[in-house]
C-alpha cells in the first residue's frame, strides 16, 4: 500500500510473494477505496425513541450488556442469536470472539453464511467421509485433471479452488499437461479458458456426473484402490445406473459426443479433482452433486492422493493431529429451530431459512450481527428484512452505512482490515497451500471503531460474564488477542510475527488413514444421498422447459453487497434467443418476477449464457435485490439450504430506458 499519512493512495501487488506472485485481483486493488468511502461508520450509535442517534461507547455498551442479560434471564439464551458474515470470518481474532461468545451464553442460535452459501458440502463430506466441511483441493502443481463444476474462479477467486492468481495457475497447469475441464451452463471466463466445456441444462450436473461414474465402474476406474479404500460400490453402481450416455445427454440437452470426449478426457488423466462452487451448492441438487463429486474422485483413486485431490487440514488448526470421532452416515446434524423443526441445524448453525419465523415465534429476540448485510444476503427479502425490524435488539458490527445498519438498535463500529493486525485463520483448510500469514495494523482506526474482540470483552465485562479466560481485556491488543488464539492451538506468535508469512508442504494421506481406521472406508453411497438422487427423478424431463431459470452469476466489480466500481451495473443477463421471444430489447428496463416477488432492472444481452437461463447478480440492496425473488420455504430437507439457483421466473418489460 502506498500511503499519503493515513489515505491510501495505491495498491500494488508484491511480485516476490510466493502465494499472489505479483496478482491482485479487483477486491484488493478496491481496499483504498473502501476504506475511505463517504458512508463509512465511525462512531456507536443507538436507536432511542425511534431514532439511530451517535452515542458513547460507554452509553451502547450498558444498554446492550443490559438488554442481552434481560433477554437471557428472561427468555434463555437461545433469545440471543448472531449471525457472522463475509466481513466477520476475514477477521481472526473478531471470528474466534464471536465462537467463545455463543459457547459461553450458550446459545444455539447460531446463524451464517455457511446456510446460504456451500452447506452441501459440510453436509456430503460428513456422510462420505465422516469429516465435516472437508473439502479436497486440487495441488496446482501435481494434479492431473481439474473440474470445475458450478464455480468461475477467474472472477470470484476464492471460497472454492481459492486461485489466488487464477489465469496464471490455469495457463501454468496446461503446461505441464493437467486437463481443465468446465460443467457450467455459462461459457464463463473460467471455461473459455479450459480445455473442454459442458454446459447442461441447469441443476442436472449429477446426472453428467453420474454418466461418468457409470461409465467408470465398467472401464477405467481404480479398482484396485476402491477394494482397499471403499465401500457402498455396488450401490454407487445401482445409484448411476440409469445415466446411460442417452439419458444423461437427453436430460441434460447435450450432444452425446460431448461427454463421450469428456469421458476419455477423464480415462485419460487417471486421477483428478473436481472443484465445485456455489452453482452446484445453491441449486436443487446441491447436495447429491457434491456427493457425486466425491465419488467421482473416489471411483479415480484420486481422493487424498498425488495427482489427485489433497485436503488442507489448516495450518493453524492441523486436523489431521486432532483426535475426533467421525460422522455417521446420516451426517451430524442437531434438531431444528422450534418454530421450523424440519430445518436441521448442520455445522452448529441454524439455517438462515428460520429466522423470519424464529423471530415470528418470539424465540429470537436479540440479533448479534458481525459483518454481514443481512437485508442483501438472506432469502425472501421482504420477509426476512421486515422480521428483523421486529427484534428488541439487533447489534450490528460494521464499518459501513448500508440498509441493515439502518434498522439496528445498537450500532458498533468495528476496526477494518486496514486498522487491525490480522492472520489468517478461519479459511485456512481451504487454501491451495499449507500457509499463514500475519500483517500488522497499517493505519489508525478512523473515529471511535474499536477492535471486536475489545467490544465483545467489555460487554462480558458488563454482562459479568468471561469470554476469554486469562485474557485481560483491559491491557490487551491485537497482538496480544492473535498470541493467545495460536497460543490454544499450539502455535507461537513471535515466530510468525517476525516472519509474517510461514508456508509448508502439502500433507497427503491423513484424511484416508482416518476414513481406513474410523469410517472403514469412503461410503461411495450415503443412505440419504442415494434416496435423494432417487426422487430427482421425478424432475428429469427431456424437454425444454418454457420458464426462464433464474441463476447465480459474480460481478467482477463487485464484492457480495459491496460495489468496487461502476464499471459493474446492475444488469438482468439473457440469451439473445431468450430476450427475442419474450420480445424485449437489451437497453430496456425489465421487470423478473418468482412466486415470492420480484426485481427490476437494466436487461443486457449475454450469449454466453445457456439459452433458457437468465442471470440476476446477487449483492444489490432495496429495489435490486434479487432476493425479492428467493424464498424461506423451498428449502433443501437435509441442510435446511434455500434455493438460489434454478428457481423459475419470467419477465417482462417495464419501461423502454432505463
Ligand atoms: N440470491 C442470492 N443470495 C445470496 C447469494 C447469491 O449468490 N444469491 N450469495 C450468498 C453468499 S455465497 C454469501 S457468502 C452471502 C454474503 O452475504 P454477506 O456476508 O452479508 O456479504 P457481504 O455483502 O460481503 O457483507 C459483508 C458485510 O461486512 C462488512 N464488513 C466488511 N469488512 C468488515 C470488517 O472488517 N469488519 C466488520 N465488522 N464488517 C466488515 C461490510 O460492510 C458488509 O456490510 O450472500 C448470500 N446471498
Ligand atoms: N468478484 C467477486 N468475487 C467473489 C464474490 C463476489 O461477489 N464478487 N463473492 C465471494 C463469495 S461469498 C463466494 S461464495 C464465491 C463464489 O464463487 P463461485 O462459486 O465461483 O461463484 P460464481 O463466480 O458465481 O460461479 C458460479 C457459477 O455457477 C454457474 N451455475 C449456476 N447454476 C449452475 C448449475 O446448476 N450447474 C452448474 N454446473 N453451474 C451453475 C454460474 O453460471 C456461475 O458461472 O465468490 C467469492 N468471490
Ligand atoms: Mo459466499
Amino acid at each position: 500500500m502506498e500511503l499519503d499519512g493515513e489515505q491510501i493512495v495505491k495498491v500494488r501487488a508484491d511480485e516476490d510473494h510466493p502465494v499472489s506472485r505479483g496478482y491482485t485481483c479487483p477486491k484488493g486493488r478496491a481496499i483504498g477505496m473502501d476504506q475511505h468511502r463517504l458512508e463509512r461508520l465511525e462512531v456507536p450509535m443507538i436507536r432511542e425513541n425511534g431514532e439511530l442517534r451517535p452515542t458513547s461507547w460507554e452509553h451502547v455498551l450498558d444498554d446492550l450488556a443490559a438488554k442481552l442479560s434481560g433477554i437471557i434471564d428472561k427468555s434463555g439464551a437461545r433469545g440471543v442469536g448472531t449471525f457472522i458474515g463475509g466481513g466477520g470470518f476475514l477477521d481472526a481474532s473478531g471470528f474466534y470472539s464471536l465462537l467463545s461468545f455463543l459457547k459461553t451464553i450458550g446459545t444455539p442460535s447460531a446463524y451464517s453464511d455457511m446456510t446460504i452459501d456451500s452447506v452441501a458440502k459440510v453436509v456430503a463430506a460428513e456422510m462420505v467421509t465422516g469429516i465435516s466441511g472437508l473439502e479436497p483441493r486440487a495441488d496446482l502443481q501435481s494434479t492431473r485433471m481439474v473440474i470445475f463444476v458450478g464455480t468461475n474462479p477467474v472472477i470470484s477467486h476464492t471460497r472454492t479452488i481459492q486461485m489466488h492468481a487464477p489465469t496464471a495457475a490455469m495457463r501454468d497447469m496446461r503446461a505441464q499437461g493437467s486437463a481443465l475441464w468446465v460443467i457450467d451452463p455459462r461459457r464463463t471466463e473460467t471455461a473459455q479458458r479450459a480445455d473442454g466445456h459442458i454446459a447442461p441444462r441447469p441443476g442436472l450436473d449429477y446426472a453428467v456426473l453420474g454418466f461418468l461414474i457409470r461409465e467408470l465402474l465398467i472401464e477405467g476406474a481404480d479398482f484396485e484402490y476402491l477394494a482397499r479404500h471403499a465401500q457402498g460400490v455396488d450401490q454407487l453402481r445401482v445409484a448411476v445406473d440409469r445415466f446411460t450416455l442417452a439419458r444423461a445427454s437427453a436430460i441434460c440437452g447435450l450432444d452425446p459426443q460431448q461427454l463421450l470426449d469428456f469421458l476419455a478426457a477423464v480415462r485419460k488423466a487417471g486421477r483428478l479433482s473436481v472443484e465445485t462452487g456455489t452453482g452446484v451448492t445453491m441449486q436443487r441438487a446441491g447436495n447429491v452433486t457434491q456427493w457425486l463429486s466425491l465419488a467421482l474422485m473416489a471411483v479415480t483413486g484420486s481422493l487424498d492422493r498425488e495427482g489427485g485431490a489433497w485436503v488442507n487440514p489448516g495450518r493453524i488448526m492441523r486436523k489431521d493431529k486432532m483426535d475426533f470421532p467421525a460422522a455417521p452416515e446420516e451426517g451430524w446434524n442437531r434438531p431444528g429451530p422450534e418454530s421450523r423443526p424440519e430445518l436441521r441445524g448442520t455445522h452448529g448453525d441454524y439455517p438462515c431459512a428460520a429466522i423470519p419465523d424464529e423471530i415470528a415465534a418470539g424465540h429470537l429476540r436479540a440479533m448479534v450481527v458481525f459483518g454481514g448485510n443481512l437485508e442483501v444476503c438472506l432469502p425472501e427479502t421482504g420477509r426476512s428484512y421486515e422480521a428483523l425490524k421486529q427484534l428488541e435488539v439487533m447489534a450490528v458490527f460494521d464499518v459501513n452505512q448500508n440498509r441493515t445498519v439502518d434498522i439496528a438498535t445498537h450500532v458498533l463500529p468495528t476496526k477494518s482490515q486496514l486498522e487491525r493486525a490480522d492472520m489468517t485463520f478461519v479459511t485456512d483448510s481451504s487454501f491451495p497451500l499449507m500457509v499463514t500469514q500475519y500483517t500488522p495494523a497499517l493505519i489508525e482506526p478512523v473515529g471511535q471503531r474499536k477492535a471486536f474482540w475489545w467490544i465483545l470483552g467489555q460487554l462480558g465485562q458488563r454482562m459479568g460474564i468471561d469470554f476469554f479466560p486469562g485474557f485481560d481485556i483491559d491491557t490487551g491488543t491485537d497482538d496480544r488477542f492473535l498470541a493467545y488464539i495460536l497460543a490454544i492451538f499450539g502455535h507461537d506468535f513471535e515466530e510468525l510475527k517476525e516472519k509474517r508469512l510461514i508456508v509448508e508442504p502439502p500433507i497427503i494421506g491423513w484424511v484416508q488413514r482416518f476414513v481406513d481406521q474410523k469410517v472403514g472406508g469412503w461410503r461411495l453411497a450415503p443412505g440419504p444421498l442415494a434416496e435423494q438422487l432417487q426422487q430427482l427423478e421425478a424432475r428429469e424431463s427431456v424437454e425444454d422447459s418454457d420458464s426462464l431459470i433464474l441463476i447465480p452469476r459474480r460481478q467482477k466489480f463487485h464484492e457480495n453487497s459491496k460495489l468496487l466500481d461502476l464499471r459493474d451495473p446492475p444488469q438482468v443477463f439473457m440469451h439473445s434467443r431468450d430476450v427475442r421471444i419474450a420480445g424485449l430489447k437489451e437497453g430496456e428496463l425489465v421487470r423478473v418476477r418468482s412466486v415470492n416477488g420480484e426485481v427490476q432492472r437494466c436487461l443486457k444481452i449475454d450469449d454466453t449464457l445457456r439459452a433458457g437461463c437468465i442471470n440476476v447478480p446477487h449483492g444489490w440492496s432495496d429495489e435490486l435485490n434479487v432476493n425479492r425473488l428467493t424464498g424461506t420455504s423451498e428449502v433443501d430437507p437435509i441442510t435446511g439450504m434455500v434455493l438460489y439457483s434454478g428457481l423459475e421466473v419470467s419477465v417482462e418489460p417495464a419501461a423502454p430506458d432505463c
